[in-house]
């Protein structure tokens, strides 16, 4: 809930200072383009783990409604994967919209990632767009803040897909790295269905090369992946957590090896003065759409040298990161 505190009082009472108080102490956001002071989702110290470690976990970020809708929605597509062999339905790059493990079956189905899920369901769509998580990122790279991607990723039980360390700025640089990838448990996770994790701090750290030997991998090389798993964290979490995770933060995760799924609602933020330097990996009718605050038509640059990342030629980057 957002709580505006009027300008004039800011003015008439001289609280100038008071205000920048407010906004590094406390519950406080300010809107500079409004001149208004909002109620944070996030606290202080919420926002200061967020900046030192590289993510965060926010409990409750959908409501109970919001999240027995996407959890039904998904359920409908697992069941219509049962009458597929191969990934189908199509994106706006031609490619398809669902992905499936090899082994997939109607038996046993592997339906392993639904691209762009916000323009073929309205309560994929209103959750990236307006739900506490949204609050959360804003408070985080906001106030103005713009919609990039999103997609699904499931590991339904039994699953052997596994996402191989990486960062994701690389994947999707932009003029600078105000971006936040949002992971939404649609399921509990815990530490047996294949939980995401992370290396703290690891977002302050450099930004990795994905290519190797002349191919785009998606992931960065053996020695650094050794390291992140001698360091790692497990965000495990009930059901509607989320874990906000820095764009260079590195992450990766395992198979499920539980008879429980374990899919993931991902949605990726970025400010609004962040702007794309290459094509949206998964494109999406959304893309920079204006979620909190408002536009500036400013461009914010900061400095790194990285090569380009290559397009996922397939359903998604998990044939990428299988080279
Ligand atoms: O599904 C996961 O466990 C992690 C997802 C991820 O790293 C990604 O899509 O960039």
């Amino acid at each position: 809930m957002r709580c505006d505190v009027n300008q004039a009082l800011l003015q008439d009472f001289n609280i100038g200072s008071l205000k920048s108080e407010l906004v590094s102490t406390t519950g406080f956001r300010y809107i500079p383009d409004f001149k208004v002071l909002v109620m944070a989702t996030l606290n202080y110290e919420q926002r200061q783990f967020f900046d030192e470690q590289g993510y965060l976990l926010v409990e409750d970020a959908v409501s109970v409604e919001q999240l027995a809708a996407l959890r039904e929605q998904f359920a409908a597509w697992v069941e219509e994967s049962k009458s597929h062999q191969v990934a189908y339905g199509e994106t706006l790059d031609g490619r398809a919209r669902f992905d499936l493990e090899s082994g997939h079956s109607a038996d046993r189905p592997m339906l392993r990632r639904v691209n762009a899920p916000t323009e073929i369901s309205n309560d994929y769509y209103q959750v990236m767009r307006d739900s506490l998580m949204t609050d959360c990122v804003a408070d985080l790279i906001g106030p103005n803040l713009k919609f990039h991607h999103s997609k699904i990723n499931s590991k339904l039980p039994g699953a052997a897909t596994a996402v191989k360390w990486h960062q994701d700025f690389p994947f999707t640089p932009h003029s600078n790295d105000d971006l936040v990838t949002a992971l939404l448990m649609v399921d509990e996770v815990t530490e047996e269905n294949g939980p995401l994790q992370v290396l703290p701090e690891s977002h302050r750290g450099e930004i990795y090369d994905l290519w190797h030997d002349g191919i785009f991998t998606g992931a960065v090389d053996d020695a650094v992946t050794r390291q992140c798993l001698d360091n790692a964290v497990t965000c495990t979490g009930k059901a509607g957590s989320v874990c906000l995770m820095h764009t260079r933060l590195l992450h990766g995760s395992s198979p499920n090896l539980s008879t429980r799924p374990r899919t993931l609602f991902i949605a990726v933020y970025s400010a609004e003065d962040a702007v794309p330097c290459t094509p949206n990996p998964v494109p999406s009718q959304h893309q920079g759409e204006i979620v909190r605050g408002v536009k500036t038509n400013h461009i914010r640059s900061c400095a790194f040298n990285i090569p380009s990342p290559q397009l996922p030629r397939t359903a998604s980057f998990f044939d990428q990161q299988a080279q």
